[in-house]
């Protein structure tokens, strides 16, 4: 499946690319870009029939229902993007991605963009280095520049990688200098005069070499659905590397009195943490050892 439009979809078999229909009711909804499916023809329509099973899913929350919504399926590998200026670093939008990435089952990476423009090196340097701690490929650059696009595709090793991060980071930009095909890159639209010319609809792109990537439309908030404390913290590995060192059973450690976790962490890592939690309605609300 490479895209979901509405009632139909664009399937790709040995043939090439093909419209199908597909089913009316809820379970259209549930099918995304990378999903496997079976497709049957019927007079001189193709139908989408079933769908395999998935071997990974990166999921979000409906913003207003907090219902989870599949935004990418199969993919192997999350390429997490965010540029250090215009728009700012985001580090809270990474270390979602990072927790619906471990929960869906991907690999995930980091790609920062626009360092050609002026930023704060320390910061940088900082949020390079935190990651990669934590045992996550980082790659940054100019995504307009060759250097850049060749560290990603290598990065890729023909998988299946899906482009996830706020707007105009440069996914699209991305997408089009690795696959050739040119799609909405973000402009200040001069006929509207309304703002920035966006992805919207998550789309399959096979590449020259192998593999696919997957442009998704960027996001001004993450939402996770809901989730336990294990599942955030597959999402923050250091954080509880730390945690198994914590006495207390229950505890949330961030910042309850005695908890080893505080001073292992840095506070920027561990408020992350929190907010997620937070969101997620995993926190423990009473003191737990109080
Ligand atoms: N200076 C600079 N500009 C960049 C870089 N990457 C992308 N841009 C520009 O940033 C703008 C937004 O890029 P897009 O590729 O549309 O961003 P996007 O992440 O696809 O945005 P959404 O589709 O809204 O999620 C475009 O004008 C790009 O040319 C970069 O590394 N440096
Ligand atoms: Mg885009
Ligand atoms: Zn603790």
């Amino acid at each position: 499946m490479i895209r979901v439009a509405g009632p139909s979809a664009t399937v790709r078999d040995e043939l090439g690319e093909h419209e199908a229909r597909l089913p009316a009711g809820r379970g259209r909804e549930r099918l995304v870009a990378g999903d496997r499916v079976i497709v049957r023809a019927r007079g001189d329509e193709l139908l989408v029939e079933g769908l395999e099973p998935r071997t990974t899913v990166l999921e979000r929350a409906d913003g207003h229902s907090r219902r989870s919504r599949p935004l990418v399926a199969n993919a192997d590998l999350a390429i997490v993007m965010t540029s250090v200026v215009d728009p700012p670093l985001r580090p809270d939008i990474v270390d979602r991605y990072l927790v619906a990435a471990a929960v869906g089952g991907l690999e995930a990476a980091i790609a920062i963009t626009k360092v050609d423009l002026e930023h704060d090196r320390a910061v940088f340097d900082e949020v390079c280095a935190t990651y990669r701690r934590i045992g996550h490929s980082v790659i940054a650059g100019d995504a307009r520049s060759r250097e850049f696009v060749e560290a990603t595709r290598e990065l890729i090793g023909g998988r299946v990688a899906a482009l996830v991060g706020p707007s105009g980071v440069g996914k699209s930009t991305l997408a089009a200098a690795l696959t050739g095909v040119e799609r909405a890159v973000g402009e200040v639209s001069q006929k509207a005069g309304t703002g920035r010319h966006t992805t919207t609809d998550p789309r399959l792109l096979p590449l020259p070499d192998g593999g696919a990537i997957v442009d998704t439309a960027g996001v001004r908030t993450f939402h996770l659905p809901a989730l336990d404390v294990r599942s955030v913290e597959a999402g923050f590995p250091d954080v509880a590397a730390a945690a198994e060192r914590c006495r207390f059973r229950g505890c949330n450690h961030v910042g309850e009195d005695g908890c080893a976790v505080p001073g292992a962490v840095s506070p920027d890592r561990l408020e992350s943490y929190r907010r997620i939690l937070e969101e997620v309605g995993a926190l423990t609300r009473r003191a737990p050892h109080a």
